[in-house]
């Protein structure tokens, strides 16, 4: 699929602000993939479609959480955390895209998990630090990822544990996962 055609199915799904999002995590995605060597294009694909269902209703992610073979206990934690493995799965179903490698970086790209590839870091750390993002500690972990991935993925897991748990917030495992598997692989 060409970027510019992966853009135009995107945007009629997304708010001008998430849309615009999108295109920032993109940007970052392809300088992260031409640094750490990746492939660019499929990193430019993999940002842009990223957050493409998160407007779906409840309801609809609910279905295919149901009716897919997506980990059910999804359901039991925040519905925020539904529409990175709800998009993964509508990318090749209702658009033809299947392709692994985007599809698991879109799949994790809210949570993190344990071994990710690098694909999948670059997503989900292009998301955490977009130009847009003003997270506390963001700009920690921006300079971070100038040289290293992994401590800035660590770093962005970190944080989000932080803002979560300060939150009395649920975490999902897989987010510790990403954090512990991070914390082991840090030099
Ligand atoms: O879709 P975006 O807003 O671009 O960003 P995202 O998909 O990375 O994250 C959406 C929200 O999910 C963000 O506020 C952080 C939160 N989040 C990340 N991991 C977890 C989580 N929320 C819960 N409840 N549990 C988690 O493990
Ligand atoms: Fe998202
Ligand atoms: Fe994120
Ligand atoms: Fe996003």
């Amino acid at each position: 699929m060409k970027i510019s055609e992966a853009r135009e199915k995107v945007r009629p799904h997304l708010t001008k602000e998430r849309y615009d999002h999108s295109l920032r995590v993109a940007e970052v995605a392809v300088e992260l993939a031409e640094k750490f060597g990746e492939s660019a294009e499929k990193a430019e694909l993999a940002a842009v479609w990223h957050d493409h269902a998160k407007y779906r209703s409840k309801d609809e992610l609910k279905r295919w959480i149901i009716s897919s073979r997506l980990p059910k206990d999804l359901l039991d934690y925040h519905h925020e955390l539904w529409h990175g493995p709800v998009g993964a799965i509508l990318l090749e179903r209702e658009y033809g895209l299947k392709d692994k490698d985007i599809q698991n970086a879109i799949h994790y790209h809210t949570t993190g998990r344990a071994n990710m590839t690098k694909m999948e870091m670059i997503i989900f750390l292009a998301d955490y630090i977009e130009p847009g993002r003003a997270f506390p500690g963001v700009k920690e972990v921006r300079e971070t990822a100038k040289t290293d991935l992994t401590r800035s993925c660590w770093m962005a897991a970190r944080n989000t544990i932080q803002f979560l748990t300060n939150k009395q917030t649920l975490v999902y495992p897989d987010t510790f996962h990403a954090y512990n598997d991070l914390t082991r692989k840090l030099t």
